[in-house]
C-alpha cells in the first residue's frame, strides 16, 4: 500500500446520559477520527479508524489532542519509506511503529484505518480476515455510577427490558457494596460484574471481599494499573475471579498477569493495547493459557463498534462484551447504527472493520479535518 494522506478531526459527539466513573463524568465523547487515503495494487481506496483515547488523561496517559500531535510529529514519519517503496502493509504496521514508546491509542487508531483500506482492497470482511466463527456476538453493558439506588435500579431495568445480556456496575469507594446488593436482590440471575477503574487499594481487601457475596462474574481492575503484583494478592483473598483491563497493554503484560496469577479474566480492548492484531495475540495467549477473555469498550462510535463485534467472535471470548448498541451512548451515530437483536450485535459482512462514516454527520460533530501528507 502507497499512503497519500491521513486525515485526522476530532468529533464531539453528545452522549444520551452522563456516564460517570471512578476517574470522570462524560456528557460527549470526544473522539479522534483517522481516514487515510492510499493506493493498493494502483487502486484508489480509502479507510477508516477511531482513537480509543479520551478528551483527557484519566483512564490513561493518552488524550485525543496529545494523539492528533503524536500521530503527525512522530507516527505517520515512521510510515512513509515503507509507504514510498509500496511494502506497508496492517501487518507491518506495528513493527514500524514500535521506536515510539506507549502511545498505543494512536498506534491502534492508525493501525485500523490501513487494515480498513487494506481489507476494502481486498474486498474482505474483518470477521473473515481474523477467522471468526460466530456470526453474532451476546451484548453486555457497562453502567454508570448513578445518583441514587432507585435511580440505578430503573437503569438497569431499561437495560434488560431492551436485552442485554450481562450488566457491568461501575463501582468506586462509597458506591460499591450496596448498588451491587440492590442489583442481586432485585435481578437474582443476572450476569453481574464490577468495574473500578482502578480506585481501590490493597488496604481494601476486606472490604471488597464484601462482593464475593454477589455471585458476580468478576472484578475489573480494582487496584492501579501498576500494581499486578497486588492484584495477584488480592485475587488470592477473594472468590470472585480477577479481570484486567488497564493494566493489560500488550500480549507480553497480559502473559506476565497470567503467570502471577493476577488475571483470571483479561478485558481486551483493541485500543488500548495497540490495535487488532496486538488484541488477537492477547486472546491467543489467554485462550492458551485456559484465561477467559470480552471485548471491551471506549464508547465505540460505528466506526470501531462492528470492528470490536468481529473480534468478540474469536472462540476465546467466551464472555459477553462491552457492545452494546450505538444507542447506548449515542442518539445519532457517524455509521449505520449497531442495535441489538435479540440481545445480540451482528458481525459485520461487509469489506474492511467499518462502514465509510456519513459525511453530514462528521460535519455536525467535528472540527476542521488537518490532512496531513504521507512524504
Ligand atoms: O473501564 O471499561 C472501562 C469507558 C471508558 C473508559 C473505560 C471504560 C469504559 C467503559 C465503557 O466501561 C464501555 C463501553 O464502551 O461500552
Ligand atoms: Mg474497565
Amino acid at each position: 500500500m502507497i499512503l497519500d494522506t491521513v486525515t485526522l478531526r476530532l468529533l464531539r459527539i453528545p452522549l444520551v446520559a452522563p456516564f460517570t466513573t471512578s476517574f470522570s463524568t462524560q456528557t460527549a465523547r470526544t473522539v479522534l477520527t483517522v481516514r487515510v487515503d492510499a493506493r493498493v495494487g494502483g487502486t484508489e481506496v480509502t479507510g477508516w479508524g477511531e482513537c480509543g483515547a479520551l478528551a483527557e488523561p484519566v483512564y490513561s496517559e493518552e488524550y485525543a489532542a496529545g494523539v492528533v500531535d503524536v500521530t503527525e510529529r512522530f507516527l505517520l514519519p515512521l510510515l512513509s519509506e515503507a509507504s514510498r517503496e509500496d511494502r506497508l502493509t496492517a501487518e507491518t504496521v506495528g513493527e514500524l511503529l514500535s521506536p515510539i514508546v506507549g502511545h498505543r491509542m494512536a498506534k491502534a487508531a492508525l493501525e485500523s484505518a490501513i487494515l480498513d483500506a487494506q481489507l476494502k482492497a481486498a474486498d474482505q470482511s474483518f470477521a473473515q480476515y481474523l477467522g471468526a466463527t460466530r456470526t453474532r456476538v451476546p451484548s453486555g453493558v457497562s453502567v454508570g455510577i448513578q445518583d441514587s439506588v432507585p435511580q440505578l435500579l430503573d437503569t438497569v431495568a431499561g437495560y434488560l427490558d431492551e436485552g442485554y445480556q450481562r450488566i457491568k456496575l461501575k463501582i468506586q469507594p462509597g458506591w460499591d457494596v450496596a448498588p451491587v446488593r440492590a442489583i442481586r436482590e432485585a435481578h437474582p440471575d443476572v450476569a453481574l460484574q464490577v468495574d473500578a477503574n482502578a480506585a481501590y487499594t490493597l488496604v481494601d481487601a476486606a472490604h471488597l471481599r464484601r462482593l464475593d457475596d454477589f455471585d458476580l462474574l468478576l472484578i475489573e481492575q480494582p487496584l492501579a494499573e501498576d500494581d499486578l503484583r497486588q492484584h495477584a494478592e488480592l485475587a488470592r483473598v477473594m472468590k470472585t475471579p480477577m479481570c484486567l483491563d488497564e493494566s493489560v497493554v500488550s500480549a507480553a503484560s497480559a502473559a506476565d498477569a497470567i503467570h502471577l496469577g493476577a488475571a483470571a479474566v483479561i478485558n481486551i480492548k483493541p485500543s488500548r493495547v495497540g490495535g487488532y492484531l496486538e488484541a488477537r495475540r492477547i486472546h491467543d495467549v489467554a485462550r492458551a493459557s485456559g484465561i477467559a477473555v470480552w471485548c471491551g469498550g471506549m464508547l465505540e462510535t460505528g466506526i470501531a463498534r462492528g470492528a470490536n463485534a468481529a473480534l468478540a467472535a474469536l472462540p476465546g471470548f467466551t464472555l459477553p462484551g462491552d457492545i452494546s448498541a450505538s444507542s447506548r451512548f449515542y442518539t445519532e451515530d457517524v455509521t449505520t447504527p449497531y442495535v441489538l437483536e435479540d440481545g445480540h450485535i451482528a458481525v459485520p459482512t461487509f469489506a474492511g472493520l467499518c462502514e465509510d462514516p456519513d459525511p453530514a454527520a462528521l460535519d455536525r460533530f467535528g472540527e476542521a479535518p488537518r490532512v496531513l501528507a504521507v512524504a
